[in-house]
């Protein structure tokens, strides 16, 4: 990767300021797709998971985590259909949103050499590229309740699985991507930023984890707080249908795809 000067740039390190600049144009560019960025340490992420979890990288490399919000649907992907339409057995939405930070990126790092992982990417050992909800978890956007932050859980051995929610958003959100630049090191005052514990009581805690587990379909687990903003019926109804029954459900509402 060449710089501008044609040098190449290695091992860049930034100050807890210089993240902020370094991503301004970036998060500016995907905020009005409906799409938030939020930056961490593969350091933080590292200190969590188990060792087989762990992202091959130095613990001082800049993360990115990439969250879709509500209007993603209609700001994004829906103009996506009708400018570029989408072609292919994978999913629609994950052409868009691969689409959409591809050009981002582009643009903001011409210089930088990023690695790009999505949340529906897995290894050959079967295990996801990276753990999304811890991602948003240590990263400050959003925080992962799981089994574990209940006291005296209901459910004996029973496993649940863990759901993030969002301080604004509820559970109106999904985490698509994790950036990592394996070049980009921060500095020691970029400190973790707690997310907002916006489920408090176990009472409450009992029930998302209930909703989440045994009622996602209907969707209440994302209403466990006031949301800002929620997915349109017509996202929900998307959202809802079959994945193999999208492509059908896109072509009734008149978009080409093959
Ligand atoms: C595999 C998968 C599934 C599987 C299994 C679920 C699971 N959690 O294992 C199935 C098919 C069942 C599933 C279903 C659903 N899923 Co799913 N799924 C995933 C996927 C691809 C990987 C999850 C995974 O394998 N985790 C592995 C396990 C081991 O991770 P873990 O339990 O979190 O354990 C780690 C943490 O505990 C961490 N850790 C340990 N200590 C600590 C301490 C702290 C503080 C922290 C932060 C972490 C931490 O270390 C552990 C690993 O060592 C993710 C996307 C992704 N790339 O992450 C989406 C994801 C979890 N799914 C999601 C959703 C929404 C769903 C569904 C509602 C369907 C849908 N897509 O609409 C349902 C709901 C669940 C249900 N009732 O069935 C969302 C959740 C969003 C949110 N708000 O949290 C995700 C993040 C996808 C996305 N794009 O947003 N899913």
């Amino acid at each position: 990767m060449l710089s501008d000067n044609n040098t190449t740039r290695e091992n860049m390190a930034l100050s807890c300021a210089g993240v902020g600049e370094f991503i301004e144009a970036f998060s500016d560019t995907l905020k009005p797709q409906g799409y938030e960025v939020y930056p961490f340490k593969v350091g933080f992420y590292n200190a969590v998971v188990s060792p087989a979890h762990h992202l091959q990288y130095s613990s001082d490399s800049l993360a990115l985590v990439v969250l879709s919000t509500p209007s993603m649907f209609e700001r994004s992907f829906l103009p996506f259909l009708r400018s570029e339409g989408c072609e292919g057995l994978s999913d629609p939405i994950d052409q868009c949103t691969k689409h959409r930070l591809t050009v981002a990126i582009s643009a903001c790092f011409p210089d930088h050499s990023v690695d790009v992982s999505y949340d529906y990417e897995m290894l050959p050992s079967r295990r996801p590229k990276f753990l999304a909800q811890t991602a948003a978890h240590v990263s400050g956007a959003a925080y992962y309740y799981q089994k574990s932050d209940i006291h005296h859980p209901p459910w004996g051995e029973k496993k649940m699985f863990g759901v993030c929610v969002h301080p604004q958003l509820g559970g109106w959100f999904a985490i698509r991507a994790l950036l990592v630049f394996s070049e980009v090191q921060v500095g020691a005052d970029f400190l973790q930023k707690a997310p907002q514990d916006c489920v408090c009581s176990q009472h409450d805690r009992i029930r998302l984890l209930e909703q989440f587990n045994h009622h996602w379909r209907d969707s209440s687990y994302r209403d466990i707080t006031n949301s800002e903003e929620r997915y349109s019926e017509q996202q929900i109804e998307y959202f809802l249908t079959a994945p193999d029954q999208r492509g059908a459900l896109l072509r009734h509402w008149g978009f080409n795809t093959t």
